[in-house]
């Protein structure tokens, strides 16, 4: 069985994690899959992807059989991770983690490291590194601050609640939430939205938010100056301003 599967309808890749007997749990073969599937998201007919578990969750986070007795070597094993959190975060198109049932570890960090989550009413999210005792990774640390604020974060990371999906939403971890069986749909929906946009821009926004967290002031509106001529010379901005003056929608070509 393939751990991860991908399919593409129109403009949208959806990428499917494939070990539903297993909640997802990520494991060597389902990371490198993953990272094959992200780099197809490369593809300039990809305009925006969706991120989803088969079977009854999103992901539980690392496969824990995987892990233990010692027999991996964790270093090497980051590797994998920190591969497909960049691939998703330097991906310059929008990505939408649609995160049904639950939630846990490295699985919660690969919905976080997305730039859209829609979650269904029953669904649980757990950072739950530290049940296990070890540090959080998979870029949590970078961003659950960001997300709920450094003064929930230690809390989140420490305790490791379950956290449901209306304090998620309260806490900024999830953008829609919507019933467990329409949580594909409404993503397939956001995706679909996204796809028929000004995708190039939509790839700066992304960076310009990313870098944001680690500069300071002045160089966030340098940084702005320079991506906003990018954005200028763009054959979208020029139809969405014809669009605007013709009193008509916009017809975005991603570019
Ligand atoms: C699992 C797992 C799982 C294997 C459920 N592994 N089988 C760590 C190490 C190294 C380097 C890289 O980074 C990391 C990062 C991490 O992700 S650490 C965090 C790892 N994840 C967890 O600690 C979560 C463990 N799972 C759970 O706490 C629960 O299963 C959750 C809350 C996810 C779901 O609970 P339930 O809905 O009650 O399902 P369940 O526990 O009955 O699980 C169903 C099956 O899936 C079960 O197998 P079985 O053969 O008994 O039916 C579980 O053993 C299996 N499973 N998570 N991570």
């Amino acid at each position: 069985m393939e751990p991860v599967l991908t399919h593409q309808h129109d403009a949208v890749l959806e990428i499917a994690l494939n070990r539903p007997d297993r909640l997802n749990a990520l494991d060597r073969p389902l990371l490198e899959a993953l990272g094959r599937a992200l780099e197809r998201a490369e593809d300039e007919t990809v305009r925006a992807v969706v991120l989803r578990g088969e079977g009854r969750a999103f992901s539980a986070g690392q496969d824990l059989r995987e892990a233990a007795g010692g027999g991996l070597d964790y270093q090497a094993h980051l590797a994998r991770y920190n591969r497909v959190v960049l691939q998703i975060r330097r991906l310059a198109k929008p990505v939408v983690a649609a995160v049904h049932g639950v939630a846990a570890g490295a699985g919660m960090a690969l919905a976080l490291a997305a730039d859209l989550r829609v979650l269904g009413r029953e669904t649980r999210l757990t950072t739950a590194f530290a049940r296990i005792a070890l540090v959080p990774d998979s870029g949590m640390t970078y961003t659950l601050p960001r997300t709920v604020g450094w003064g929930r974060a230690f809390e989140l990371l420490a305790l490791s609640p379950d956290l449901d999906a209306e304090t998620a939403m309260r806490l900024g971890l999830a953008n829609r939430v919507v019933s467990e069986d329409a949580v594909f749909e409404e993503a397939r929906g956001l995706a679909a939205r996204l796809a028929a946009g000004p995708t190039r821009v939509y790839g700066l926004i992304k960076h310009a938010l990313d870098e944001s967290a680690r500069l300071g002031l002045e160089e966030v509106l340098e940084l702005e100056a320079q991506l906003q001529k990018l954005a200028g010379e763009g054959a979208d901005h020029e139809e969405g301003v014809r669009a605007f003056l013709e009193k008509r929608a916009p017809r975005f070509q991603g570019r």
